[in-house]
Formats: structure tokens, C-alpha cells, sequence
């Protein structure tokens, strides 16, 4: 499938989510659906000789059928589920040592930056934040214990999309590794390791599992070292997915292309409708024109999802006023599930971002963060429409 304009998408993708790492022939009852395996612990016929796995911590089937189709969908060698987005994100900011130093965009989901700035510092491991789409200033921002660049594209909120090709080339010329956080996209729109990077990180909270019901992370690589590393950490920090949560995520893949075609169509739907809207002063959406990186998201991307962020005209009252008058939309923190949601990221999901920054971004208090669930497009403009009319009475 190819959306007017993107590049065209891999036909293969559906297949891939419905039948890689599902292999009824592992199972002795050749099952078509992978059991749920709860079992923390495995027979071992003497010391040290076991089947394949010997503690759920260090390994599980049900979680290795999940990970076996994570790595498909993303054209890696290796993937590996975690207990959150930020389980994910906290296991690759491991495989750093004490006295390195990293560079991040500075719009990224402010759980991510409340990590790096309260947690990560302690570990004495620096970041730089920079302007993604800056290259000048990504390079500048290069140091010789620079171990890593860390990306979001597009970012949360704002919708900022960095050139992946580009930054990794010029990581890879000073040995630096990248690793893309995915979760806006999934690899349904976006493969980062195509373009270079050596780990894609998602919160399979969002999309990927796409009904709201389960929190967890994953982490895709054809780096071996890289992965070898990130195993020994996902046993040894323990941040691990249950085998029932593995099931469910594994469950949902097999329908992501669907749902990502029809968060596309509606996304673009309401982000046309907000663009003309009197009462909307800007709207960031990657697959309008109006974007700045528009040329580039169609280079780079297979389409776009249904996150959007907007500027509602007047202030924090407009904005309340607007997100308490929505009756189909729900006001809640989240993205990528079937239902939509909306949010005020100043207030909410970006509240650990330091003020000084919020307004360096522009992330101030009239921007509205919008994730355009399956419900009709009507009906979700419709009721925009009567929300942003409410906002201004
Ligand atoms: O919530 P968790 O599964 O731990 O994922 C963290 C995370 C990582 N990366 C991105 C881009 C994210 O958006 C998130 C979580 N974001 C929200 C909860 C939110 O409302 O933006």
C-alpha cells in the first residue's frame, strides 16, 4: 500500500506479521496459536542441561514467538521485548558506561527526558539535546566520549522528523551508535535499521499493540554485539514483559497493517479539517505539505499515523475549555490505540520537560496533542468542531 505520494510499502509486511515466528511445527501439539507459557522455571535433566530455557527471566517461548516477528517487521536479525517503553529505553542507555556521553533531540516523550535529566546524570552519563534537524548542530554537539546519538522521528509532540540516513552517517563516521525510537510510526511506516541506525526502540504500549491494554517496550537490532549486550541486560536488569502480555502484543501484530492504513486516513482526514479551521493557528502533521520536513517524511517514511498536534487559538483556558467540551475524543495521556485521545502536553505527558525548554520548542500551553483513534473521521470532526467552538465562548 503507498498513500498518495509515500513510498510505496513492502506487500510482504502482512505476511510477515501473521505468520513470521509462529511456526506450528516448535510446538508438539502443532498449535496454530502460541501457547501462553507461564512457566517461570524448566526441568533441567542434570546441572546445566536444559531444552532451551531454564528461568522466564533469562528467556520464555511465548516471549521469543513475540520477538521472532518484532525482528521480522523490522527487516532485523534480532529483537527484544521489555516490561515498558522506558524499560526499553532505560536497557540501551546501559549499554553505556559512567564518563560517557550521548546526544538526544531535544523533542522527545518527557518520560524519556525525565530519565535522562534525574536518572541517567546521576549515572554520570552527559546528553547534549539538540535541534534533530540540525545537522551542523548535531555535529557540533559530537564530543570524543560521544557513545551514542538518540533519536524520536517523529518527535513527541511537536512532529519534528530528523533525517535518519543522514544522522547515522555521520555517527557512523566517528563510531557512534544510533538507536531510533519508532513508536509514532511502527515499522509499518518506518524501518530504521534500513536507513542505517543500529537499534530501534518502541513503546509497544502504543500502536503495536494498539488496544489500550498492556504496557511493555521492544528493541530490534542486526548489530550481534549490540544484541548480545542488550540480552545480558534484559536478564540482568530484569526489566521483562509477562509471557500473557507477550501473547496479547504477539495477537495484535497480526492486524497493525490494517490499523495503521486507517489511522493514516483518518489522521489526515482531521488534519486537513484543523488546518482550515478558524479557530486552529497551526496544525504539525508530517504528511501535510505544510510541513517542513514534508519532502523529506515521504523520502523516509511508507505514511504517517494518526498523531497530530495542533495550536488552538488564545491560551491555557481555550485549551481547557476545548479538551472538556470533547465528547467522542477522550482527554487522556497515551497514543496509538483504537480510541482517540487528546491531551495538553505542557500540562500532562511533557510536564517533567524543564520550562525552559517547553519554551525554547514552542511547546506551550495552547498545543493540543491529538491521537486519532478508528472511530468514523465524521464523527471525530464533528466533534472537534463543536469542542473548538466551545473553546472560544
Ligand atoms: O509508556 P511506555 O511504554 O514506558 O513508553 C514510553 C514512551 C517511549 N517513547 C515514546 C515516543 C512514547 O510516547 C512513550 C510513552 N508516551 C506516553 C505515555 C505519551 O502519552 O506520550
Amino acid at each position: 500500500m503507498s498513500a498518495a505520494g509515500f513510498l510505496p510499502n513492502d506487500s510482504s509486511f502482512a505476511t510477515r506479521a501473521i505468520h513470521d515466528g509462529q511456526d506450528p511445527e516448535k510446538w508438539s501439539s502443532h498449535c496454530m496459536i502460541p501457547p501462553i507459557v507461564m512457566s517461570t522455571t524448566f526441568k533441567q535433566s542434570e546441572p546445566c542441561v536444559f531444552k532451551g530455557y531454564d528461568y522466564s527471566r533469562s528467556g520464555n517461548p511465548t516471549r521469543d514467538v513475540l520477538e521472532s516477528c518484532l525482528a521480522s517487521l523490522d527487516d532485523a536479525k534480532y529483537g527484544l521485548a521489555y516490561a515498558s517503553g522506558l524499560g526499553a529505553t532505560t536497557t540501551v542507555i546501559h549499554l553505556l558506561n559512567a564518563g560517557d556521553h550521548f546526544v538526544a533531540m531535544d523533542d522527545l516523550y518527557g518520560g524519556t527526558v525525565r530519565y535522562f535529566n534525574k536518572i541517567v546524570k546521576r549515572m554520570n552519563i552527559n546528553v547534549t539535546y539538540v535541534d534533530g534537524t540540525d545537522h551542523n548542530e548535531i555535529e557540533a554537539a559530537i564530543r570524543d566520549n560521544t557513545k551514542l546519538i538518540w533519536i524520536e522521528t517523529p518527535t513527541n509532540p511537536l512532529l519534528k522528523v530528523a533525517d535518519i540516513k543522514k544522522i547515522c552517517d555521520i555517527a557512523h563516521k566517528k563510531n557512534i551508535l544510533v538507536a531510533v525510537d519508532n513508536t509514532f510510526l511502527t515499522p509499518y511506516f518506518q524501518r530504521p535499521l534500513n536507513l542505517g541506525a543500529d537499534m530501534v526502540v518502541y513503546s509497544l504500549t502504543k500502536y503495536m499493540n494498539g488496544h489500550s491494554d498492556i504496557i511493555m517496550g521492544a528493541v530490534t537490532t542486526n548489530n550481534q554485539e549490540v544484541y548480545e549486550n542488550l540480552k545480558f541486560l534484559q536478564k540482568s536488569l530484569g526489566i521483562v514483559p509477562s509471557p500473557f502480555d507477550c501473547y496479547l502484543v504477539n495477537r495484535s501484530l497480526k492486524t497493525l497493517h490494517i490499523r495503521m492504513k486507517e489511522h493514516m486516513a483518518n489522521g489526515l482526514a482531521v488534519g486537513k479539517f484543523l488546518e482550515s479551521h478558524p479557530l486552529v493557528e497551526k496544525v504539525n502533521h508530517p504528511g501535510l505539505p505544510a510541513h517542513p520536513q514534508y519532502e523529506l517524511t515521504l523520502r523516509q517514511c511508507h505514511g504517517h499515523s494518526g498523531m497530530i498536534s495542533f495550536y488552538i487559538k488564545g491560551g491555557l483556558k481555550e485549551a481547557k475549555r476545548f479538551l472538556s467540551a470533547l465528547k467522542v475524543i477522550t482527554l487522556a495521556e497515551s497514543l496509538g490505540g483504537f480510541e482517540s485521545l487528546a491531551e495538553i502536553p505542557s500540562l500532562m505527558t511533557h510536564a517533567s520537560v524543564p520550562p525552559e525548554q517547553r519554551e525554547k520548542l514552542g511547546l506551550t500551553d495552547n498545543l493540543i496533542r491529538l491521537s486519532v483513534g478508528l472511530e468514523s473521521s465524521e464523527d471525530l470532526i464533528k466533534d472537534l468542531d463543536q469542542a473548538l467552538q466551545a473553546s472560544a465562548k
